[in-house]
């Protein structure tokens, strides 16, 4: 098994007392009009792989309706069959699933009232019992909701927990559950399976815009199974929109020759819930290839008409292809990308000007914030913060606060830094009261790990989501609701309209992810997305049972290596809060000895190493970056003796003779969790040896290949960093156990 199906396995089920058992309660499927609704722009057009056992779905009722099938047919080991209509009675071991629109049994036994409660994505499950017959209701009040229903019911055979005497309602905390794609960049899992190089470079793109042969010549993309893998399995996990090329945007992908091929993607994921977004580039109004209809430089202001109409009429074009899009991705004024600075305008202008030449089409703008500058004050890290603070607090006409209209995202990473193994929240969450955050976290594992390293992300973001921000109101009164994720999920400040990001990790690979657990950080987003309160080990176990199998030992020894790997990783790459030590080639290796023609891009500039200590002064007597939090925080981070030890060397730098808690010194302690680091990751490769027997012969070569690169890079880390390091401390490397 290569590992193609991702999550969605159905495997038959292995334990013959749960098998029968599951087979006495489950007879068939039945979804009414499941066939009508149906949607005939382009499908004609849409080709599947030559000998490709999948069929293009038209609606989201005939995915759901094929899922079940197809998942219940491969765990019970016996074709489950489909019908469209009760007659007189739903039959005994009936999975019914439908709306209170699209289904008549719904209608009878779900009330309004109780369906309505679950909201637009929301779902019912329920068990019921008619005299001698028992069946299954799996209702949503969208289509889409009763398709996440199909998958929560599949997630339990998968997971063999009851289906009986089930009462269960769920609904997504979040309201948009967005991937960022970037196609040509960041992409650790192209064009081989085991991808054993694969580093930044050898990318595959998941998504073949760039075609040749036939579907080039009729501008349209050959939809090939692994694109409805993906969509399947992100629609498992509700998933509900992707903008699909790089924040550093080719201006071709609002030709009308890809616009006609984003509209053949778009209505192939549509069936699963899944719009389209673009990545756009703000100066994209003057690229010549436009002509005639391009802008003056004179014409840039984001005030002026001439630039809002010029959005209005590309947004009305791409709409007219792709009713559903979503709308712009935006990265502005960033790492050379243009942006309303080079047009003497702020970013609130120029987020405004898109927003408001979109608005009207109901289409949303995501602003990125990932904006840095080493001359700002000793510290890149403050940007961000400094340049849209001051707009989320301006005084309004109206009487109100915050330049920001309301179809903007602010899209923020999770960390001041960029994408770092850990990094303390952004200050900017719970400070941007008037204005919609989306928080962006990075799935790809472009500083953790890449293709080669094992590293399960969710226990990262669950350390973010639930961080106190300590967030007060306008009288200085510590909100009620204040962790990272209630002020992304809107109910810490009253925000109608909530984002989630994630900048995923899907290539061409076989596996489509290139290292085979990557896949759990891709499905551990989205369930983190749905329901950031999610215990992220519960996470890992859902995904290793659907993936790997459900044996005893197979669950418990997975999940346990995967939950210790993130903070494995940290202590081999960046203990105690030093970051940002990556060679500046790939973003893979160590370099912290590395300096670059800028200052913040160098690994020196971040590890301030000299024979006092090591590490980054933000505090109050260094940048003062800890004054952008709020005062509990700012207090905590700011005090060398109160900052948590992971961040200790984000917030001050440190001296070698430090006591620290474990009673070793800071250098000591520094060594001995380089070694920790690596040690770890030796158990991780005698953990999966000893699996050998209860994994598929192709999976089980190919992870431990990886585990093998793994353990050896972890180690370069260790000896690369800590060797440097000794260079300043002059201290005795003592490694302990
Ligand atoms: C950095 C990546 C770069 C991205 C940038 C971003 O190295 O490829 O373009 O983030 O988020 O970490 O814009």
């Amino acid at each position: 098994y290569d590992g193609s199906a991702l999550w969605l396995r159905y495997v038959p089920i292995a334990d013959p007392q749960l098998l029968g058992r599951y087979r006495r309660q489950i007879s068939t499927v039945l979804v009414e009009n499941a066939d009508r609704n149906r949607c005939h722009r382009h499908t004609q057009d849409l080709r599947m792989a030559p000998g490709s056992a999948e069929r293009l779905m038209d609606s989201t009722l005939q995915a759901a309706r094929e899922e079940l099938v197809r998942g219940l047919s491969g765990l019970l080991d016996r074709r489950i069959p489909a019908q469209d209509g009760p007659g007189h009675a739903v039959p005994d071991g009936a999975v019914v699933l439908g709306t209170r629109e699209s289904s008549q049994v719904v209608r009878r036994l779900v009330p309004a009232g109780e369906l309505a409660r679950v909201g637009e994505d929301g779902f019912l499950i329920r068990s019921v019992s008619q005299g001698r017959r028992a069946f299954t209701v799996i209702a949503g009040n969208t289509d889409v909701g009763a398709l996440y229903g199909a998958f929560a019911f599949l997630r339990r055979l998968q997971t063999h927990r009851p289906i009986t005497g089930l009462s269960l309602a769920e609904s997504p905390r979040i309201a948009n559950r967005h991937l960022n794609y970037w196609d040509t960049e960041r992409l650790y899992a192209g064009n081989n399976a085991s991808g054993t190089g694969g580093l930044n470079g050898e990318n595959g793109a998941l998504f073949n815009f760039a075609a040749t042969g036939e579907s080039a010549a009729r501008n349209l993309p050959v939809i090939l199974d692994r694109y409805l893998v993906a969509a399947r399995a992100l629609a498992s996990v509700g998933i509900t929109g992707i903008t699909i090329n790089n924040v550093n945007a080719d201006n071709a992908y609002l030709t009308p020759e890809y616009i006609e091929q984003e509209a053949a993607l778009a209505d192939a994921l549509r069936p699963y819930g899944i719009r389209l977004a673009l990545s756009i580039r703000y100066a994209a109004p003057t690229d010549q290839r436009f002509a005639p209809d391009t802008l003056t430089d004179e014409q840039m202001a984001p005030v002026d008409p001439a630039f809002q109409e010029w959005w209005s009429r590309k947004a009305r074009q791409i709409q007219e292809a792709i009713p559903d899009f979503v709308g712009f991705t935006v990265k502005a004024n960033s790492e050379g990308q243009p942006g309303p600075q080079d047009f003497g305008y702020d970013h609130g202008d120029g987020a405004n000007g898109m927003a408001t030449a979109v608005a009207p089409l109901g289409l949303r703008i995501y602003w990125r914030t990932f904006v840095y500058n080493a001359d700002v004050d000793r510290d890149r890290l403050k940007r961000a913060y400094l340049e849209f603070g001051p707009i989320d607090d301006e005084p309004q006409p109206d009487g109100t606060r915050g330049r920001f209209l309301d179809n903007v995202f602010l899209q923020t990473k999770n960390g001041p830094l960029d994408y770092q193994a850990r990094e303390p929240i952004h200050p900017m969450f719970g400070r941007m009261e008037n204005t919609n955050q989306a928080l962006e976290l990075q799935i790809t594992q472009e500083y953790t790990g890449q293709n080669r390293m094992l590293c399960f992300l969710a226990p990262m973001w669950e350390e973010v989501l639930k961080t106190d921000t300590y967030a007060t109101d306008g009288d200085g009164r510590l909100l009620e609701r204040r962790l990272v994720g209630h002020i992304v999920d809107g109910t810490a400040q009253h925000h109608a309209d909530t984002a989630i990001v994630g900048v995923a990790n899907l290539g061409n690979a076989d596996n489509l992810t290139g290292h085979h657990f990557s896949q759990a950080n891709l499905y551990a987003f989205g369930r983190q997305a749905w329901d950031w309160t999610l215990d992220s080990a519960d996470i890992a176990e859902d995904w290793v049972r659907m993936t790997w199998g459900n044996g005893r030992g197979l669950v418990s020894a997975l999940v346990a290596m995967m939950m210790g790997s993130w903070e494995a990783l940290v202590s081999y790459q960046t203990p105690l809060g030093v970051a940002h030590q990556f060679r500046s080639s790939d973003h893979y290796g160590p370099a912290p000895s590395e300096v670059l023609a800028r200052e913040d891009w160098s690994p020196v500039y971040y590890n301030q190493a000299d024979a006092t200590g090591l590490g980054f002064d933000r505090s109050p007597t260094g940048s003062d970056l800890t004054a952008q939090y709020f005062p509990t925080l700012a207090a905590r981070y700011g005090d060398i003796d109160s900052v948590p030890e992971e961040l200790l060397m984000w917030f001050h730098h440190v001296p070698w003779d430090r006591p620290m808690p474990s009673g070793r010194i800071f250098w000591d302690e520094l060594v001995h969790r380089y070694y920790a680091g690596v040690r770890y990751v030796g158990e991780m490769r005698r953990t999966w040896d000893s699996l050998e027997s209860q994994v598929d012969a192709r999976r089980f070569a190919e992870v431990k290949a990886k585990l093998a690169l793994h353990e050896a890079d972890a180690a370069d880390w260790r000896d690369t960093c800590v060797s440097y390091w000794q260079q300043f401390s002059g201290r005795e490397i003592r490694a302990t156990d």
